[in-house]
């Protein structure tokens, strides 16, 4: 696997980690963004009696969070940061924006958390990558292995260590990993790597797809890695690597692969054909048979036992926002799929509830903010069960105007705001329509994230309701 970065940026190799925390004993350190990360960045440097130099961060409006962990946000000209060590960069930080590239320029190396859980304590036993599906997958993943699911899903990486100037108590981890953090890592080595598809997203970031594509290599790049690859995508079932890869699909066959249908995975590992249930899954769709077939396979691969797979399988309610069947008093269907933030991930929704839910009639809600994402596939898969297209927030109305252009026949409409959008929609929904609410969209236009906006989806749902 050839190692690419977009942007050019020095990074402290796994074996100078040590060297580089010695001299941050003097040096200090600088933390860039002060979300999640920053903040658990900046409590381990202090409990591991690191001086934090200067917070880096574009939000004014951070100064607060700053003062109560007693650091400092600076401009990147301070004197202060021109002699840290290095940067801990948080995930979101474009290493190609002013931020980041100020900060290279000074010559400080950027040291990620991936690197620091690596030295620190220890490789995950699962890494799990992809567009969509990781939550889901790395939780499913963590249950059958009955370990920690970290990550991506909402534990930083860094949090988890407890000092850096003592050696940490190893742990049973699941990793769930965005191309965000893999770009910032110089390696990772997991025992199992999950990619589990790769669909258009963070091209704001990335620039170009064969870049995206790239950065979430990196979680297989080690030849010790065993890879669990999708065979049904066209971009991964081309790759060659070193090492051992085991393929997921629809139609694998053969030693090394793990095949579904609606009825089971089987799996033909080492010899044997082992096969698991899937006719009491609570999860629906296609897209999560593939998401249930490689955490079965990663949990295989790292020694689970069957029957807890098998019980997982069963079991596994589903993650909140993702295909949440919401209850209502009528007859309608109601699904929030706020988690659906990709044209892709809406497209997988709405086959899922074409195939659990026959016959009936769907409304679609697209909307929020607009990724640099091409609307056509949907457009082309949107089936004779939808209806209506309703459109909201920022991009409500461009996005479905853009499907339609694609696919016409479809009646659409558009609102400001979630709120004026379910206003309208609520009312007129009849008893054999299922509303499907999957944006295709980010949520940063009216909400802090997938999580808030669902969250809302439902309450202003009982609000109409009541
Ligand atoms: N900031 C800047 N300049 C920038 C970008 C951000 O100053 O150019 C500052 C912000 O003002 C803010 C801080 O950086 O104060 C936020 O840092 P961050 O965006 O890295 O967010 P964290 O709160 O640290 O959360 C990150 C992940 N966020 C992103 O990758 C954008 C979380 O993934 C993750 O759960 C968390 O670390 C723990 O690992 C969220 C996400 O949206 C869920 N991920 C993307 C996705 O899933 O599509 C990749």
């Amino acid at each position: 696997v050839e190692k690419l970065s977009p942007v050019n940026f020095p990074k402290v190799s796994r074996d100078e980690v040590c060297g580089v925390i010695g001299r941050a004993q003097t040096a200090g350190v600088v933390v860039c963004g002060l979300g999640l990360t920053g903040i658990a960045a900046v409590r381990l440097f202090q409990r591991s009696g690191i001086r934090v130099n200067a917070i880096l961060d574009d939000n004014p409006q951070k100064r607060g969070s700053a003062s109560e962990l007693a650091v400092s946000i600076k401009a990147v000209a301070d004197e202060e940061v021109r002699g840290s060590a290095f940067a801990l960069f948080s995930p979101g930080i474009h290493p190609g924006g002013d931020l980041a590239q100020s900060v290279f320029s000074l010559g400080i190396p950027s040291l990620s958390e991936l690197d620091l859980l690596g030295e620190f304590v220890g490789e995950p036993l699962v890494g799990v990558t992809g567009t969509n599906g990781k939550s889901t997958t790395a939780t499913l993943i963590g249950k059958m292995l009955e370990a920690e699911i970290v990550g991506n899903i909402g534990t930083p990486f860094i949090e988890l260590i407890e000092n850096l100037s003592t050696p940490c108590r190893k742990r049973r981890l699941v990793a769930e990993l965005s191309s965000y953090q893999l770009e910032y890592a110089s390696s990772v080595a997991p025992q199992v790597g999950a990619f589990l598809n790769l669909a258009e997203n963070h091209l704001e970031r990335h620039g170009t797809m064969e870049r995206y594509f790239r950065e979430k290599l990196r979680l297989i790049e080690s030849s010790q890695t065993i890879a669990v690859l999708c065979a049904d995508d066209e971009r991964l079932r081309t790759l060659q690597r070193e090492g051992r890869s085991v393929w997921f699909g629809q139609r694998v066959t053969g030693e090394g692969s793990v095949r579904y249908s609606r009825a089971e995975i089987t799996a033909q590992l080492d010899g044997e054909v082992v096969n698991f249930d899937l006719s009491r899954t609570r999860l629906i769709g296609a897209h999560n048979r593939a998401n249930l077939a490689a955490a079965a396979v990663s949990a295989l691969l790292c020694s689970a036992d069957r029957k807890v797979i098998q019980q997982v399988i069963d079991t596994f309610p589903g993650l909140e926002h993702r295909l949440e069947v919401v209850p209502t008093t009528g007859e309608s269907v109601v699904i929030n799929d706020s988690k659906a933030t990709t044209p892709h991930a809406t497209l997988s929704a709405l086959n899922a509830v074409r195939e659990s839910f026959p016959g009936r009639e769907i409304v679609l809600m697209l909307g929020g903010q607009a990724k640099d994402a091409s609307w056509n596939e949907l457009a082309f898969g949107l089936g004779p069960e939808v209806k209506h297209l309703i459109g909201f927030g920022g991009d409500g109305e461009r996005v479905v105007r853009e499907v339609t252009e694609f696919a016409s026949g479809y009646e659409f409409c558009s609102f400001n705001t979630l709120r004026d959008a379910l206003h309208f929609t609520l009312p007129r929904l009849k008893p054999n329509q299922l509303l499907l609410f999957a944006p295709g969209c980010a949520s940063f236009d009216e909400f802090s994230g997938f999580e808030e906006r669902g969250r809302e989806f439902k309450r202003l749902l009982r609000e109409e309701r009541q």
